[in-house]
């Protein structure tokens, strides 16, 4: 067998035109570049972006010499490969021109047999502007195209937003989370690839029919070869093998396979069982020599979204191996600006993260980037299902052939990337755009529409209809038969009539209900506005001081600094995240505490979210909070900073999110509701404890309920008045603590308060913290307090989390949490947590 795959990736790079060549990182991206150079400094630092800006607009070019070695020389085939090129990229083999890229999401393929030299080779690549090259394209046009996000005020050109005449990460262009740096680079691999005779490109295993009896497969393989002649295919995997004659012809081959297995393991999401994995192997065979090879990883599952008409309304959601599943989770957007600064142990401390917090899902949001490899291998392994947006976002597009044609290279390039990812079950056209603009409703939408002349709104649909009704799905239905698509997030139905839009209140579709923030609606509307999917829905807060240090200096340390403002990116952000402040939590003394007290309102706000929509289920089936990481260092809705903290939100979303939990609904101030909320495949005997404790620790009563909670379900197992069971207790000095209990082990912990937060009357508590470290590097600690103590906060010197926090701690109910380091693998385990500081609400309040 002859494939020989060789990576170049000795570069320098310069400004082109300019003299001077310095050392470069590919894969990697021109602002890392001159970072590392010592050229620029922290691009992430201070205000140091606005000063950066100059860099979008000129071009770069990029040089690697190198010297082929024999073996891949002398083969009869040698081809190029550039796996992600960022984005108007030129580029010179030996002097001569072999490619012209325009389109980062695309992967290349030259032929350059013909080209190479023995000696010393020489690839060259200029990197045009992005914005010197969409300028001429929005003049063309002659008139602007909807951007939401795209920052170019800051980039220097005033309202010209060129964002949406690139195929390029529209979240480079800013957003309310993040900065404006228009990268350009080689993003991904480049290498040389060569071979003899035959060679397996591609091998995709489709599944046609899965149960737990069978699965029905094809393994569709691409071969390329050189020659006519007769081989023996031979598919394996796990004790399994199907051989066939396979007559293969010079030129592309297309063979596909049917096959069963029998009994086979299914891929499970987290919680549900097993994420089996398979490894298929496809040989082809000359005799008894393998002349060729391929491995495919997936997983065996059957996967629908279930969209049936019902009394409601119609259902939204994912069926898994015929399950309802309740998916529970966030929207990711990239780890980075720099994105190939995301090494695979960042990934996998994601994925871990999402994992250790009970998600199930986790949306790609299209405003970023086809994820890596490496991301969706650890969805795979970890049982995180994938909710995968085209990368399309808050802004219309254009329609040119051109455009069209690119998109539908992208489209296919990346389905077919992507595709034996058992993780992915749900293909998505874009964010928001069908909403933002509302085409059948006058005056619905973002109020894009107005500023166009009726034939200029009929043209820019027209276009919209050409990407996501017809060219996406198609790249789906030819690439990935079977996959789900859904065009738009939020949708109510693939109608093209006025119904179609999605609006809080919809009883069909996706809903992104942003009521509460944007509008500033009280967290209760959460109770109100439950729709079958809630994809979006968020809250702001600020990363931990320690995080804001490491952007910002001490004396910058005030909400309206200049650098604090150049890290929130959302307008009215802050006075958003005070007005809520104000109405929800008590004041904080001062901005440290400000921080903290941030977290807490967002933590607040997401957990009655959360369990608002858990408590609806069976009506409702998905709950994916925005957002779920940072790509910066920043004020936003991240439940995890940039840094990889986790904030209030991750604890308590991890809270919320328990399989099998207890949510008190208390929201008319009057009725208390008790549900239990149980996402396993099997019902579950257990019992819920009722204490009604003093601030100071005695316990008023007591009450135990034995309940069955059946399988996959949300159930509403008592109600009492809040009057009633508080009785002659002061409200302002009493908690409820309820317990789900099974076989004398605690599952889940809720407190209800009778008043809110800001009347709770709080003193000093003093916690006391008994510490081991045992010889094995594990840090446990044991917390008691003599008075009630809210948002627990346990901060430690080194990096990682605790197994809790952000808890309530009541006297007489001592609670012990163990630290999990941050493992440089990018795993959570039991480490040395180093030095720890404990603190609650009190110390950051006037008491
Ligand atoms: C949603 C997202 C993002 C945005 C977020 C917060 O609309 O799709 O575009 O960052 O809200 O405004």
């Amino acid at each position: 067998m002859n494939e020989i795959k060789w990576e170049l990736n000795e570069w320098t790079f310069r400004e082109a035109g300019q003299q001077e060549w310095q050392p470069a990182v590919v894969p990697g991206c021109v602002h890392s570049d001159l970072y590392r150079n010592g050229q620029i400094p922290d691009p992430y630092y201070g205000t140091n972006e606005h000063d950066l800006q100059w860099i979008d607009k000129r071009d770069w070019e990029y040089e690697t010499t190198f010297t082929v070695p024999g073996d891949l020389l002398r083969q009869d085939n040698v081809s190029l490969v550039f796996d992600g090129l960022d984005t108007y990229a030129d580029v010179e083999l030996n002097g001569r021109r072999i490619l012209s890229a325009d389109n980062m999401f695309r992967t290349w393929n030259v032929q350059v047999k013909t080209h190479l030299t023995e000696g010393e080779n020489r690839l060259r690549i200029v990197l045009r502007s992005p914005i010197n090259e969409d300028l001429p394209k929005l003049e063309r046009l002659g008139y602007g195209l909807p951007a939401a996000n795209d920052q170019s005020e800051l980039g220097g050109l005033g309202d010209k937003r060129v964002s949406v005449f690139a195929r390029k990460a529209p979240y480079h262009y800013g957003w309310d989370w993040g900065p404006r740096f228009v990268t350009s680079g080689i993003w991904r691999a480049v290498r040389l690839e060569g071979w003899t005779g035959v060679r397996i490109t591609d091998l995709f295993i489709r599944q046609d029919e899965v149960s737990a009896s069978q699965a029905k497969l094809t393994a569709l393989l691409t071969i390329e070869s050189d020659r006519d002649f007769e081989g023996r295919l031979r598919l394996s995997a796990e004790g399994f093998e199907v051989q066939h004659t396979e007559a293969i012809r010079l030129g592309d081959n297309t063979v596909r396979l049917e096959f069963a297995l029998d009994d086979p393991k299914l891929w499970w999401s987290r919680g549900l069982g097993d994420a089996h994995l398979y490894t298929f192997k496809a040989e082809l065979l000359e005799g008894e020599s393998v002349s060729a090879s391929k491995s495919a990883r997936t997983g065996l599952r059957s996967v629908k979204l279930k969209r049936e008409k019902d009394g409601a309304g119609a259902s939204f959601y994912i069926e898994l191996n015929g399950v309802p599943v309740f998916a529970k989770g966030a929207n990711h957007i990239p780890n980075d600006n720099f994105e190939t600064d995301v090494t695979r142990e960042r990934y996998r401390y994601e994925i871990v993260s999402a994992a250790e917090a009970n998600m199930n899902m986790l949306r790609v949001w299209g405003g970023g980037i086809y994820e890596e490899d490496a991301f969706y291998e650890l969805c795979d392994e970890y049982g995180i299902m994938v909710w995968q947006d085209f990368m399309f976002a808050c802004s219309m597009y254009p329609g040119d052939e051109d455009f069209l044609e690119s998109v539908r290279h992208e489209a296919e390039d990346n389905v077919r990337r992507l595709r034996n990812h058992p993780s992915i079950v749900l293909w998505c056209g874009n964010n928001e755009i069908d909403s933002a603009w509302a085409h059948y409703i006058p005056d619905g939408g973002w109020g894009w529409k107005k500023d166009y002349t009726p034939e200029q709104q009929n043209v820019i649909w027209a276009d919209y209809e050409a990407i996501f009704h017809r060219l996406l799905p198609n790249a789906i239905s030819k690439l990935a038969p079977g996959a789900e698509y859904w065009p738009s997030s939020p949708l109510v139905s693939l109608s093209n009539d006025e119904n179609q839009h999605a609006h809080p209140g919809t009883s069909e579709g996706d809903i992104h209900y942003w009521g509460v923030w944007h509008n500033s609606e009280p967290f209760e509307n959460y109770n109100k506005y439950i729709g079958r999917f809630m994809s979006e829905y968020g809250f702001q807060s600020f990363p931990e001081h320690k995080s804001v240090l490491q952007y910002a200096p001490e004396d910058a340390l005030q909400l309206d600094s200049k650098i604090m403002l150049a890290h929130q990116k959302n307008g009215r952000g802050n006075f958003l995240i005070k007005e809520y402040m104000d109405k929800y939590l008590p004041e904080p003394k001062d901005f440290v505490s400000f921080l903290y007290m941030s977290q807490v309102l967002q933590a607040e706000a997401m957990k009655s979210a959360i369990e608002a929509h858990r408590r609806s289920m069976p009506y409702c089936m998905g709950t994916l909070y925005w957002q779920m990481n940072d790509s910066w260092p920043v004020a936003s809705w991240s439940g995890i900073d940039y840094y990889g903290r986790w904030k209030a939100l991750h604890y308590y979303a991890r809270r919320s999110f328990r399989d099998l939990s207890v949510s008190i609904d208390g929201t008319n101030g009057e009725d208390l509701n008790f549900h239990i909320l149980n996402d396993g495949l099997s019902a579950q005997s257990v019992s819920l404890r009722l204490r009604l404790v003093g601030f100071g620790g005695s316990v008023h009563s007591e009450q135990v309920l034995n309940l069955e909670a059946s399988a996959n379900s949300a159930a509403k197992v008592y109600s009492v008045t809040a009057a009633e069971l508080l009785g002659e207790e002061v409200p302002e000095r009493t908690v409820l603590v309820a317990e789900l209990e099974q076989g004398g082990r605690i599952l889940d912990q809720r407190t209800h308060y009778f008043v809110s937060a800001r009347e709770i009357e709080l003193s000093a508590p003093n916690i006391v913290v008994s510490r081991t470290d045992d010889g094995e590097g594990r840090s446990t600690f044991t917390l008691e307090t003599d008075a009630l103590a809210k948002q627990v906060w346990l901060s430690a010197e080194a990096e990682g989390v605790f197994t809790d926090n952000y808890f309530d701690l009541v006297p007489g109910e001592p609670v012990t949490v163990e630290f999990q380091a941050r493992r440089e693998d990018g795993t959570l385990s039991h480490g040395s947590a180093g030095a720890v500081e404990v603190k609650s609400m009190a110390d950051f309040i006037k008491l």
